[in-house]
């Protein structure tokens, strides 16, 4: 693979979650190693570590991606992104570099840390030392983890810049971190019962297998889809929710709890059986369980201001679900970024995309209202949420705190609400960025004239709601459609899509269910 990158290769764009595409088509090599560049100018400008996490996600196997964390372990600030990308796409690297050092005053002389991760992907090995390449190239060192999930990345880059030596970074501060709060949370409980995890045949099943040792006295876990099969194919949360069926390998059973996580684990769905039929239990749903069982906890007369951050997608029941709490809400762009920006409004800020990626963040104003209020369950949760980024685990042992806490059952859970029926389509077209969107990407501005077709096709359906935008991880667009029915969503969806098709030059076959 060459690390290269060839003069006139077509420009890439640092998008949803950094840089996605096919691993062998001779671009990742050099993606890789200027987004250590990248990583390692970023940490030399801050003097703190920065990091960088190969893996394309919930993205098919011979896909492969990369993205740069903050020192804190968010994403990377979107004016760095620009200049990921303008790095990324020169032809002149070296011109390019000394313009960003030039421009964001990095001193010449300083040197970077760079915290470096990848999955299970079988290019992934290759592209670290495509990274490494970068990050020396850039006056940098790594510190190489190997492979972990993105939400290890992001929590020991969190972790090495709050005082943690670099000596004593290791993967067992994750565990035993997440483990004792949770631990803490269930002392004193039963057993919680079987919960059987899909771990997409990814990374998930290496962090699956510790938890599942580690708290085998509170919870029988049972690991599915752990590597004897193609990552993410037929199983996975995105599977699982986009198909809303079960994965691979699931005998399902009534009485038993199911989750999905995703190729580097960094999304969670749950679902289980219910009179033989499967139910789905999403993002939006565990947004909702965590804000109800907040809402309860700390009662009307709390100082503790928070709030439940939502995109698009998010199904309208599940919106109108908080309303009636009297829960407030916030629709935001796509990508865990905006989100979790938002989200630091609230003292307590709960985020969750539709599908499965999210967390909570506690302010440290709310860390001191909930003392003062003698809060310590609520306390003991925000341990155990990893609040740098949305993280399967973390979040699935928050779902069984929650549901342990609240003596709710799976059943419990899933009367929150009944979801309006919802469909979720991919069109492909020429070039997607000839879709551009804005108002949290429910309104499409371009091509000209399509927002009022899409209007006209929503207009006549009963509770109908649909919207288009251009995805940052795929080649494709994405058409969303929500009606009363399923026949109405249905046929809803494939209006909207064939609308895409023709008013934005589609490709290959015309869009069907
Ligand atoms: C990434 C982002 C998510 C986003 C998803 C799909 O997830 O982190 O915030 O929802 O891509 O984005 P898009 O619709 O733009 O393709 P992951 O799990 O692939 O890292």
């Amino acid at each position: 693979m060459s690390f290269e990158r060839a003069a006139g290769t077509k420009q890439v764009k640092y998008g949803t979650a950094g840089f996605r595409g096919p691993a062998n088509d001779g671009q990742m090599g050099f993606i890789v190693k200027r987004s250590g560049i990248t990583a390692a100018l970023r940490s030399r400008k801050l003097g703190k570590a920065t990091g960088l996490m190969i893996t394309a996600s919930h993205n098919p196997v011979q896909d492969n991606g990369v993205k740069v964390t903050e020192p804190l372990g968010e994403m990377l600030v979107p004016s760095w992104e620009g200049l990921a990308t303008n790095l990324t796409n020169a032809d002149d690297l070296n011109a390019e570099v000394e313009k960003i050092i030039k421009d964001e005053e990095i001193c010449s002389s300083s040197e970077g840390l760079v915290v470096l991760g990848r999955d299970t992907r079988p290019s992934s090995s290759e592209l670290s030392y495509a990274a490494a390449e970068g990050i020396i190239q850039a006056q940098s060192r790594s510190l190489n983890l190997g492979v972990v999930t993105t939400p290890q990345l992001h929590y020991l880059t969190y972790k090495i810049n709050t005082g943690t030596p670099v000596f004593k970074l290791d993967l067992d501060l994750y565990y035993s971190d997440f483990t004792n709060a949770f631990l803490e949370i269930t002392k004193n409980s039963a057993n919680l019962g079987n919960l059987v995890v899909d771990c997409a045949n990814g990374v998930g099943h290496l962090a699956g297998a510790q938890f599942a040792k580690r708290l085998e006295s509170k919870v029988n876990v049972k690991l599915t889809n752990v590597g004897d099969g193609q990552l993410n194919h037929e199983c996975g949360a995105d599977f699982v929710k986009t198909g809303q069926r079960a994965p691979v390998g699931s005998e399902m059973e009534e009485g038993v709890r199911y989750c999905s996580v995703d190729g580097d684990a960094d999304r969670l769905v749950y679902y289980f059986l219910r009179n033989g039929k499967f139910f789905l239990l999403d993002g939006d749903r565990i947004a909702c369980l965590i804000a109800t069982y907040l809402q309860k906890r700390l009662g009307e007369e709390t100082s503790v201001n928070f709030g439940v951050v939502q995109t698009a997608y998010a199904n309208g029941a599940s919106t109108n679900y908080l309303s009636s709490l009297g829960i407030k809400t916030v629709c935001t762009k796509t990508g865990v970024k905006h989100l979790h920006h938002a989200a630091l409004d609230f003292d307590i800020g709960v985020y969750f995309e539709a599908n499965g990626h999210g967390t909570v963040l506690f302010n440290e104003s709310a860390i001191g209202k909930l003392e003062k209020e003698g809060q310590t369950e609520i306390l003991a949760l925000a341990k155990l949420v990893n609040q740098t980024v949305g993280d399967a685990f973390s979040d699935m042992l928050a779902v069984e705190a929650v549901l342990h806490l609240l003596n709710w059952s799976i059943e419990d859970w899933a009367a929150m609400y009944s979801d309006y029926p919802n469909r979720l389509m991919k069109v492909k077209i020429a070039n997607r960025a000839d879709i551009q969107v804005t108002n949290a990407e429910r309104t499409c501005l371009a091509p000209a004239g399509l927002q009022e077709k899409l209007d006209a096709l929503v207009a006549p359906v009963t509770n109908g709601r649909s919207f288009v935008r251009a995805s940052g991880t795929e080649d494709v667009v994405r058409v969303y459609a929500e009606a009363d029915t399923a026949e109405n969503c249905n046929k809803l969806s494939i209006d909207v899509a064939n609308l895409v098709y023709d008013m934005a030059n589609g490709q290959g076959d015309k869009p069907s269910l």
